[in-house]
């Protein structure tokens, strides 16, 4: 067998720092080397090998694959779906250049394999709301939903064609306490944990009956490094598999942390990010992810909120 030395670009993200900490503990911390355009995360400092990188330089990246004799990407750089409408121009060339430039190094380094995540932002105001399919009508509104649809049959493509053994999870919006998210539409669900236990009020840009479907980072990180590790003969969908754990709105969430902060309040002041959460489906259906490698969720909206204020007050 041979060592594996992975890469992680976008290391200094809200993924990026947990999944490179879980890889360094598997593979050990020499051979998972974190990189991202941003200063080192301070969480990772200490823990292994960084390097400063930007994905968009392909000769750069492809001269550091080559250097560190790395074997399997994991590309987490992207721009998310709030800050992509801002500026969708910047979004589609990072989100599609940089997964090109990834996925022609490994085919050209014949890299064993590449991680690289879509989103729940694949779907649209035209697929099922509820337990949406993973195949289902698809016609996403945002620029990051249509970079990550594009992105998914970019990966099959590069399977189908060249042999790139390239593995996807939708991932719906992850919830987390340790590197800050990214400037996403389901960002209010961390933001809310923080303002709870800093201000005892939120104010939420989302309105209190807007049902998203969401994880908790712990699963997400699971669910990834099982997918990595699954047989290949496993892996029956090469664009992206479904993820689903839980769905809630914030009038929920808020409910479920008044449980332990009773004088918590909240109150809703929508903005843009409303008609991006409105186009995506409430919950998924994420039955093929269960039946060809055994995905199964573990934390619901209690064990996470608790998880949350339990670790946020440390
Ligand atoms: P993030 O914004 O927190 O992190 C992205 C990292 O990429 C940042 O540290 C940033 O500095 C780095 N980066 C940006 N441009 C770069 C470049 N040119 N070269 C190198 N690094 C660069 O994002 P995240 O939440 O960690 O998301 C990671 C991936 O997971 C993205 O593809 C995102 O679309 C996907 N995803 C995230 C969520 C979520 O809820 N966090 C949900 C679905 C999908
Ligand atoms: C976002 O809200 O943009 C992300 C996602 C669901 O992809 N969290």
């Amino acid at each position: 067998m041979t060592k594996e030395k992975i890469l992680v670009i976008g290391a200094s993200g809200q993924i990026g720092v947990e999944l490179t900490l879980a890889l360094r503990k598997i593979y050990g911390a020499t051979n998972v080397i974190a990189s991202d355009l941003r200063e080192q995360n301070p969480l990772l400092e200490g823990t292994g090998p960084y390097v400063s990188l930007d994905v968009m330089n392909k000769e750069m990246l492809h001269v550091q694959v080559i250097r560190q004799g790395v074997t399997q990407i994991y590309l987490l750089a992207a721009i998310l779906s709030a800050t992509g409408e801002k500026n969708p121009a910047l979004a589609w060339h990072l989100n599609m250049q940089g997964l090109l430039n990834v996925l022609d190094i490994a085919k050209e380094e014949k890299l064993t394999k590449v991680y690289w995540p879509s989103s729940i932002a694949v779907f649209g105001p035209t697929s099922p709301k509820k337990d949406c399919p993973q195949k289902t009508i698809i016609e996403p509104t945002t620029v990051y939903g249509i970079s990550k649809y594009a992105g998914e049959f970019w990966c099959n493509y590069y399977f189908m064609k060249y042999g790139v053994d390239v593995r996807s999870l939708r991932y719906p919006g992850l919830i987390s306490y340790k590197s800050a998210p990214g400037g996403g539409t389901t960002d209010y669900a961390i933001e809310i944990f923080h303002e709870a236990l800093e201000e005892g009020h939120y104010k939420c840009f989302l309105e209190r009956d807007t049902y998203l479907p969401m994880m908790y980072m712990p699963d997400a990180i699971r669910a990834t490094i099982e997918l990595m590790e699954a047989p290949k003969e496993k892996i029956s969908i090469r664009t992206s598999y479904n993820l689903s754990a839980i769905s809630f709105s914030p009038e929920e969430i808020s409910t479920e942390i008044k449980k332990h902060i009773p004088e918590f309040t909240i109150n809703y002041a929508p903005d843009y990010r409303q008609a991006i959460a409105n186009s995506w489906p409430q919950s998924i259906d994420d039955s093929v992810a269960a039946k060809d490698w055994g995905w199964k969720p573990e934390f619901d909206l209690s064990a996470m909120t608790k998880d949350m204020l339990d670790n946020l007050r440390k």
